[in-house]
């Protein structure tokens, strides 16, 4: 952490100096630099409302109207922020006071994708952000004679087990990325001269620069954590490549090397739960289907967000705001095309929460909704911070904690306490259930951390755009076990087909995040005096949990991350023995099913 700070802050001092060579003046003082802090800090937030505001019009009526104003509000508020971020760099190795320090070194941090400091750059920056997420929002394809969006994609992917259905839509989908692929190296182009701009060795350097210690040791404790949970998710791997085989046959889906990415269930195949019906345990039933008892139950898209409002009003978070449910899109509008990839907003920095999603009454987006909400549950606990300081301990305690919620608000006995299920099953039924979660909680893994891999050579030069999609599939392969369905075409930029990609959102968050929120749920139980197996507690109505949770989140950013984390946890470390706790009965399980299998691929 010291050395990265060090090496940032001499580099810095060299240009400081030699500025001065040419106009010789007396270097800042403490004072100055306070005041210059608190002038960035409100200009920025003064700004944000506004880019927000354009953002949110975007994103739920794009148009080529909408993408113009966020283009224009984009593109002043990255040359404000990099003016800010450039001028940061004029204090360093002054004696400033740990607060100030840490906002100095947040605000060369401010931007994901910095604009070069050059007429015009942050608005071709900012134009081509906006149409990369508009492109990909509106992807469409036809087949069968229909026309096709995500949404129906998706569904097909999730019920079909066609398998020439599922290759000709999972291709489908992938069709509408091509045309990103200008677009998208001339925006990684641009970045990363922005970054460069800033000190940065690029642009992956800078986004791995924010996790409190030196990019290289951030990247080396991704794999750390990665080789941590890798065995079992090769377990994982190797017990449904056998059920797909066995419903498939070879022809579809060998027994042995990688699985086709169309078969599990999802788009990216990046969690595989909608699969269960085919990989269910033989002779072990599950007595319920969450899918099916939303349905029983009648809920509607707004119930499950109630439901999920309902979970942190137990644990004795205030009920959201009128204008939540006044101003959240919460699903697809018939008559207008919007960005239907699922995000929670904070849009004035103080009390103006929402959601914006596409949401249909399903498990998937039952436990979605108790993710948004935690977005929203940790803007509204950090208000009262800085607007330096309005952020989460890092990217990954922003999406752990609604998933933190969402292990609970799955657990049967917490559904039945909300009258959605009539029974508790026992014990019995502890593998299905597990099974269940590790479809989408340890599946999810490798790919969580590939995403960025990816970006991360793309970045730093490592992968050209005429390799883009070779390398993508590389590390497909290397790290989740995956084939595509069939060759890909010359043009293919399967990359693109993945919101985080077309819409520039950083990703290590969600894999750090996978790991978060088991250390939360491990944490919150053990001071709950929780004595059962982890997979079967739930937080719910806890409020002394709620408390504990909120001191963490109240803290916003103002703090280094290891601090936020044992502030909740009392751990100072990410740590995936958490996840392989929870997981620990159906790993056994699994080892069991697995003999005789050539597991890997
Ligand atoms: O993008 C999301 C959330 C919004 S932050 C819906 N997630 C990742 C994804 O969909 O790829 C949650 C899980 C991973
Ligand atoms: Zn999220």
């Amino acid at each position: 952490m010291r050395l990265h700070l060090l090496a940032a802050a001499s580099a810095a001092l060299l240009a400081a100096t030699s500025a001065a060579a040419q106009t010789p003046a007396s270097p800042p003082t403490p004072a100055e630099a306070k005041a210059f802090v608190d002038k960035a800090e409100a200009d920025l937030a003064a700004f944000n409302e506004y880019a927000a505001k354009s953002s949110w019009v975007r994103a739920t009526y794009i148009t080529e109207d909408t993408q113009w104003l966020e283009a224009r509000a984009g593109a002043q508020q990255n040359e404000l922020a990099t003016g800010f971020a450039k001028q940061a760099a004029r204090y360093d190795g002054v004696a400033v006071d740990p607060v100030t320090a840490r906002k100095l070194k947040l605000l060369k941090l401010y931007l994901v994708i910095p604009a070069p400091d050059r007429p015009g750059a942050a608005n071709e920056v900012a134009q081509l952000a906006s149409r990369l997420d508009s492109t990909y929002s509106t992807g469409k394809f036809s087949y069968k004679g229909k026309t096709l969006n995500l949404n129906d994609a998706e569904d097909i992917l999730a019920h079909s087990r066609d398998p020439a259905e599922l290759k000709a839509v999972w291709e489908g989908w992938h069709s509408i990325a091509p045309p990103m692929k200008d677009d998208y190296a001339k925006l990684t182009a641009l970045a990363n001269e922005g970054a460069r701009g800033l000190g940065f060795k690029d642009t992956g350097a800078l986004w791995r620069s924010n996790y409190d210690m030196d990019p290289d040791a951030f990247a080396a404790e991704t794999d750390r954590l990665w080789k941590q949970v890798e065995p079992f998710y090769k377990n994982l791997h190797c017990y449904v490549r056998a059920r797909l085989n066995a419903k498939y046959g070879d022809a579809v889906q060998p027994r042995t090397g990688p699985i086709r990415a169309d078969l599990l269930g999802n788009m990216w195949a990046q969690a595989w739960g909608n699969i269960y019906d085919v990989v269910a345990p033989v002779g072990i039933t599950s007595s319920y289907s969450l899918d099916d008892l939303l349905t029983k139950h009648g809920y509607e898209p707004v119930t499950m967000v109630k439901t999920g409002e309902g979970f942190y009003s137990s644990l004795g978070f205030a009920p959201l705001p009128k204008t939540f449910w006044e101003r959240s899109q919460i699903t697809r509008p018939r008559d207008r095309e919007v960005v239907c990839h699922a995000s929670a907003w904070d849009v004035d920095d103080k009390s103006d929460v929402r959601i914006k999603a596409c949401f249909k009454a399903n498990a998937e987006d039952f436990y979605t909704v108790h993710h948004e909400l935690g977005h929203n549950y940790y803007q509204r606990a950090y208000s009262g911070q800085p607007y330096l300081f309005k952020g989460s301990a890092n990217d990954g305690f922003h999406e752990a904690v609604g998933d933190f919620a969402g292990l609970s608000a799955l657990t049967p006995t917490y559904l039945h306490q909300v009258g959605l299920l009539d029974q508790v099953p026992g014990d019995a039924e502890d593998i299905p259930f597990l099974l269940k979660m590790a479809l989408d909680k340890i599946a999810f893994l490798p790919f969580g951390l590939m995403i960025d891999k990816w970006r991360w050579e793309v970045f730093s030069g490592q992968v050209d755009p005429a390799h883009y999609n070779e390398a993508w599939w590389k590390l497909r392969r290397q790290y989740q076990g995956l084939t595509p369905p069939g060759p890909r075409p010359a043009d293919a930029f399967d990359p693109a087909a993945k919101y985080h990609i077309a819409a520039s959102v950083p990703y290590m968050r969600y894999f750090l995040a996978y790991n978060y929120e088991f250390q939360f749920q491990r944490a919150a139980c053990r001071q709950m005096g929780w004595k059962g197996p982890l997979h079967r507690c739930s937080v719910y109505d806890r409020k002394d949990v709620g408390e504990k949770l909120n001191a963490m989140l109240a803290m916003g950013q103002s703090k280094p991350w290891p601090e936020a984390l044992q502030a909740f946890t009392g751990e100072k470390t990410t740590d995936a023995s958490a996840v392989t706790e929870y997981f620990q009965p159906l790993n056994v399980w699994l080892i069991k099913q697995n003999k005789g299998e050539h597991c890997g691929w």
